[in-house]
């Protein structure tokens, strides 16, 4: 990557499960992953919802659990994205497919969560958006309305519009280097963002365990674990633009 005119490119970086493989969280379609265990339809739906909000909350309750879980933790992938967060002298975005709160933990920034995040609820009655409590199974009350058993996780189900569409795409537009991350590139809309990043004339790179769904998309890819692959690919970025 060299700099252009000096000013250092636009960085768009889009992370998915893989990337959190390595902290002990599952992923969604590896042969053990999260889709071989229960449908998408039964848990991560508006309809299953509807239809079966205890089982919906235990689903999702059971995945917050695991996140207080003190064995699962930021790894150096998460890492290294936090730092070039810091020292990358350009503008930056982190887009997560993500619900888990690794990248926050390992200290990212400019991060967006555009499948919302496990970590938070969102209040049927009256929209607030809070910390989420353990479980939701039991039906806590909204701590901004007091409304009891209204709160869902803040999570996009398949359906639902993810969230910060605009900033991604205003980022997508000015970025010089697409980035994606751990993921299958089998969700959309986030599995077209290289697309748009492509039609930029940005550069693409795809760091994965093995070639996603759109790896041909990208103009090079590297395989392997993110965590060897992140932190090599982001010191060679930071060294390339002096930063
Ligand atoms: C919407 C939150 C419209 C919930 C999730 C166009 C074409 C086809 C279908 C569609 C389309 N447009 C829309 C759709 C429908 C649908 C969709 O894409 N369906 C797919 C399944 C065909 N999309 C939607 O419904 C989206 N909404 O389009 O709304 C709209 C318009 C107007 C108004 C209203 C609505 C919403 C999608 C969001 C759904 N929610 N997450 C939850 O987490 O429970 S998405 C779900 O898949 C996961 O949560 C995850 O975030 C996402 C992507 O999965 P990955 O992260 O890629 O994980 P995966 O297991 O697949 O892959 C892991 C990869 O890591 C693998 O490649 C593996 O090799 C690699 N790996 C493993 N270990 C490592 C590793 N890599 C590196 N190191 C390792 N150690």
């Amino acid at each position: 990557m060299t700099r252009r005119e000096g000013a250092a490119p636009g960085v768009v970086v889009l992370t998915g499960a893989g990337i959190s493989r390595e902290s002990g969280l599952s992923t969604f379609r590896d042969p053990d992953g999260i889709w071989q265990r229960v449908r998408i339809e039964d848990v991560a739906t508006p309809e299953a919802f509807r239809r079966d909000p205890a089982r919906v909350q235990d689903f999702y309750d059971a995945r917050r659990a695991q996140l207080a879980d003190p064995a699962v933790g930021p790894n150096a992938a998460h890492a290294a994205l936090a730092e070039l967060d810091r020292r990358w002298p350009g503008d930056f975005l982190l887009v997560t497919q993500n619900v888990d709160d690794l990248h926050g933990r390992a200290g990212s920034q400019r991060l967006l969560h555009m499948h919302g995040e496990l970590a938070k609820a969102r209040c049927l009655r009256c929209g607030a958006v809070a910390p989420s409590p353990p479980r939701l199974a039991d039906s806590p009350a909204c701590p901004a309305c007091g409304e009891r058993g209204g709160l869902r996780p803040h999570v996009v189900w398949f359906g639902e519009m993810p969230l910060g569409m605009e900033r991604i795409a205003e980022a997508l537009a000015r970025c010089g280097l697409f980035v994606s991350i751990g993921t299958s590139g089998s969700v959309h809309p986030a599995a077209g963002f290289v697309a748009e990043a492509r039609g930029r004339r940005a550069r693409t790179v795809e760091l994965n365990l093995e070639p996603s769904e759109g790896s041909a998309m990208f103009d090079e890819a590297r395989h392997g674990p993110a965590t060897r692959l992140v932190p090599e690919f982001v010191d060679a970025l930071l060294r390339d633009a002096g930063a």
